[in-house]
């Protein structure tokens, strides 16, 4: 399935890029897309959103 998130504190590709390797933290094998000018990411795995989401709090952004 993929996940899509609204990260209004993505600022840049370096936190594209912290927050690509939360998400990878939790599952090696996912497809992250980040879009840094619309605040979005897009993430293809099949780890719960629930779990992606905290992942991200984790590393420190505020995904919607
Ligand atoms: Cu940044």
């Amino acid at each position: 399935m993929t996940l899509q998130f609204t990260v209004p504190d993505m600022a840049c590709g370096a936190c594209a890029s912290t927050i690509e390797q939360a998400v990878k933290a939790i599952d090696p094998g996912a497809e992250f897309e980040a879009d840094t000018t619309r605040k979005i990411v897009k993430i293809s795995t099949m780890t719960p959103a629930a779990q992606m989401q905290q992942a991200i709090q984790k590393a420190g952004y505020n995904p919607q």
